[in-house]
């Protein structure tokens, strides 16, 4: 028997499939850990590798997991209700064990445990490798949703890509990023479950044929395709302390075991097993680049076996329990899109509701337009997706020649809407067109879905009054908001463990579940008992990433009291870690001549990938590389200011910073950040934001008031109205301190014996055509941070403005963004569980 076909009882027999429930004390863990250290892992006293310790306690909690896995499933399987699909290419989920101990309940029961084995719980988590299945801000908010819906007790499924290599792991040499491909699944990965049995086939290539059936019926066939299997690979999701256990289910692409040898002749027996290893490349590695389509054929495969696979699965589902009667299944199935990514599904959809299962046109289509849902999370350009229509008809004739369909019925409805106006038809095909035809995939996922949203409130404005204006005006009920948010578990209660035992002993512990609750925290901001103890919390956390920061630079001393200034985020020239920089070479220029009179000391953290084919990023990276040499190194500056590169920022990195930090930097050209999480987590932990009027920084102020968040910059619209005549020579000129930044940069002082090597980055900020107008917004940010350092002089009142940023982050909790979700657009009911 093929190991992928269905295994089935012939009887449901109970007696195999029912166990009594696990115990939840001291003395279960004690006991499960040592038989699974002992007699699974055949460790004993002569390992000293955490690693092994961590093996055995994660399936300790594994166990746990997964009694409440199969409870949830069996609660959701009985309630027969309605489901959502969350289609995502990426999923940053970081590491697993503490956050399962956390949402199972039993964090202090196992610490215990392990201290009584001679066992610091925390070495063994943090022996764990980081899932780093995503690049940035929109794999992290997927993975943050699923902790929500779970916590929320709503049955929606993660689907995804079960990529061998991550993100890449970054180490930096002579100051350079350096790839390191990441292998996270070398030691195997306990949280995961292979299910052979749902293996599906995907089909790439071949072409399409029209066939009349038994019924005499016409049905287009796609035929003499090379298929790849999808086996999928499930992840447990807990939600927290409610025994809802959610799913993630993971494709792995395996190539069919058939060589088709038919297709090939005897001679061809080497080439068509070298097939294999083309079929088993579509889940290698992620793509490393965020906000950049890049238009690889690998690419698209990996974006059409997540959307089939993941649909295949869903519809098998559905017809084991209806029946080929879909009758009702657009009002029990949602399918959200984490951006264009995974839109091809709106074409897939319809080939499998016609080819597979027989319905007409506009029957598919129905059911199309009433499930999916899109979400849009950029307005660059450069990274809204286009396929070439020459490679979609080789790769997936069928659905092009869907898309085409799709396309021409919607541009009859465009017509019927605005008789006799062509720019706007040719402004709205789905189909570009011009030297080569290409297909838009965003207005493909709008055209067929029911909902279109952005991820912040000024973001989805913007998509509407600008990008997607045309369609806002054809159809205004589609376009929605829902600001992001992060979830409160990792981001507060699991990374900064002290933090949320103060906040739980002022205000109790429904903050985890009801972030809002944060508010009762304000008056606190007035009690100095309070803030003496708010500020011994952030100084060891300072202390702890100090501690962090030695391991990558051994013979460092940071400076505890001084001001922890931190902007981590992918490496973009539209985030301006440059004029970060500028800022940082004031500084140096400052304490250099002389003007550093009452001066606060600043400790500047930057961190982020580059993707790796992005030069001016990785020039950016060189650069504060080397100005931090240049400064750190000179006894003139001594503790007054140090800059630091971390290497390799990633999600379980954060989880170290943010408890740490005392500003946060969110200084993106106004118009381009669509939301920004890591503003959240870092004000969630009591940063204070200095940040320009963009993405959810906008939200963030109203939330905390003015008085408590460091404004500068030009507004989005005020950018807009520059760009035709903005002139960063003149403003250079204008200003002398900004005049002497540039000298000491152009003079070559930070790259004495590599000559020119900054002259591109140099050359695009003093460009007039710089997208990003840097130097446009110095003035106003030298001017920010200096009343920056004089708040951080009044330390008692910075420790009220620090409360009152956690006090006032209760909006940005992902389980306020699932209920607006759920609420508008999903509609979903919770199905608590229950367990045993
Ligand atoms: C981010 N978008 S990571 C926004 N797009 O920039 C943030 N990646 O402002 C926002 O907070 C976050 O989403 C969550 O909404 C990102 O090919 C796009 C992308 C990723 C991969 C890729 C192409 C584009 C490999």
């Amino acid at each position: 028997m093929m190991p992928y076909k269905r295994f089935i009882l012939s009887k449901p027999n109970s007696s195999i499939t029912e166990l009594p429930a696990l115990g939840m004390e001291k003395k279960d863990f004690i006991a499960d850990f040592k038989q699974y250290y002992i007699h699974l892992l055949g460790r004993d006293e002569d390992c000293r590798s955490p690693f092994y310790a961590g093996e055995a306690l994660s399936q300790a909690v594994r166990d746990r997991l997964m009694e409440r896995w199969k409870a949830t499933h069996k609660t959701y399987k009985k309630a027969q209700g309605k489901r959502v699909f969350y289609l995502s290419m990426e999923f940053l989920m970081g590491r697993t064990l503490s956050n399962a101990m956390l949402n199972l309940g039993v964090t202090d029961v196992i610490s215990q445990a392990m201290y009584e084995l001679g066992v610091a719980v925390e070495e063994l988590a943090e022996s764990e490798l980081d899932a780093g299945l995503g690049n940035g801000g929109l794999g992290r908010l997927a993975a943050c949703f699923i902790d929500s819906c779970a916590t929320l007790q709503l049955p929606v499924i993660g689907y995804g890509l079960r990529y061998e290599y991550g993100m890449f792991t970054q180490t930096i040499v002579n100051g350079e990023q350096v790839e390191k491909p990441d292998h996270w699944l070398r030691h195997g990965n306990i949280w995961e479950i292979e299910r052979l049995e749902y293996t599906l086939p995907i089909k790439f290539g071949g072409h399409t044929e029209l066939q009349v059936d038994e019924q005499g019926k016409q049905r287009m066939c796609w035929i003499n395709t090379h298929d790849v299997l999808a086996v999928p690979y499930d992840t447990p999701i807990p939600g927290y302390q409610n025994n809802t256990v959610n799913t993630l289910r993971l494709w792995k692409a395996v190539a069919t075991e058939e060589f088709n040898l038919d297709e090939f002749n005897a001679g061809d027996y080497v080439e068509s097993v070298a097939a294999k290893i083309t079929a088993e490349h579509i889940t290698m590695v992620l793509y490393p680049n965020d906000a950049n389509e890049n238009g690889k054929e690998l690419r698209l495969r990996q974006q059409y076996f997540l959307a089939s696979a993941s649909l295949q699965d869903v519809i098998a589902h559905w017809v084991k329990m209806h029946g080929n009667n879909f009758s009702e299944f657009a009002s029990k199935s949602c399918f959200q899109l984490n951006d264009t990514h995974p839109s091809i599904a709106v074409a897939e959809l319809m080939r499998l509701l016609m080819d597979i299962h027989g319905l007409s046109w506009v029957e598919a289509w129905a059911i199309t337009q009433q499930t999916m849902a899109y979400t849009n999370h950029t307005l660059l350009p450069e990274a809204l997706e286009r396929w070439p229509v020459k490679l979609m008809q080789r790769l997936l004739p069928r659905l092009m020649e869907i898309i085409f369909e799709i396309n021409a019925r919607f541009l009859s409805e465009v017509a019927a809407h605005c008789p006799g106006d062509n720019a706007r038809l040719r402004r709205m095909s789905i189909i570009e067109e011009g030297d080569i035809q290409q297909v838009r995939m965003a207005y493909l996922a709008i055209v067929g879905s029911f909902s279109v949203n952005g991820v912040a409130r000024l973001h989805s404005s913007l998509l509407q009054q600008g990008l997607f204006r045309d369609f806002y005006e054809l159809w205004p009920h589609k376009f929605n908001n829902k600001t992001n948010g992060v979830t409160p578990r990792r981001w507060l209660a699991g990374c900064n463990p002290e933090l949320a035992a103060l906040i739980t002993e002022t205000i109790g512990n429904h903050w985890i579940t009801d972030l809002s609750e944060l508010k009762k925290l304000a008056p606190y901001a007035e009690d100095a008992g309070f803030r003496e103890r708010w500020r011994t919390i952030k100084r060891q956390a300072k202390l702890r990433l100090i501690d962090f920061k030695k391991q990558q630079h051994p013979n460092l001393h940071l400076n505890v009291e001084a001001l922890f200034d931190v902007q981590v985020k992918r490496i973009h020239e539209y985030k301006r870690q440059t004029l970060n920089v500028l800022h940082v070479i004031h500084l140096y220029d400052r304490i250099k001549r002389g003007d550093a009179n009452n001066w606060v000391s600043r400790c500047v953290l930057i961190g982020g990938k580059a993707a790796p084919g992005y030069c001016m990023a990785k020039k950016t990276i060189k650069l504060i590389n080397n100005v931090a040499e240049v400064i750190n190194s000179d006894p003139e500056v001594g503790d007054r200011l140090a800059l630091f590169f971390l290497t390799d920022y990633r999600v379980s990195a954060m989880e170290k910073i943010c408890p740490g930090a005392d500003l946060s930097e969110q200084i993106s050209t106004a118009g381009k950040e669509a939301s920004g999480t890591g503003n959240m987590k870092l004000m969630m932990n009591g940063a204070l934001t200095i940040g320009t009027l963009d993405g959810a920084n906008i939200e963030i102020r109203e939330e905390v008031g003015d008085e408590n968040f460091f404004l500068f910059g030009l507004t989005e619209s005020e950018i807009e109205a520059r760009r035709s005549h903005y002139d960063p020579l003149s403003i250079i000129d204008q200003d002398d301190d900004l005049q002497r930044v540039m000298n000491l940069l152009e003079s070559g002082h930070f790259n004495q014996f590599e000559p020119g090597i900054f002259d591109s980055l140099i050359a695009s900020i003093k460009s007039p055509q710089d997208p990003w107008m840097t130097i446009a917004d110095f003035r106003s940010f030298a001017d920010t941070q200096k009343r920056v350092e004089d708040a951080y002089q009044d330390k008692d009142h910075w420790t009220k403005m620090s409360i009152l940023n956690c006090a006032n982050s209760g909006k940005f909790s992902t389980d306020r963004t699932i209920n607006e979700y759920n609420n508008e657009i999903w509609k979903l009911q919770p199905r608590p569980v229950q367990y045993p």
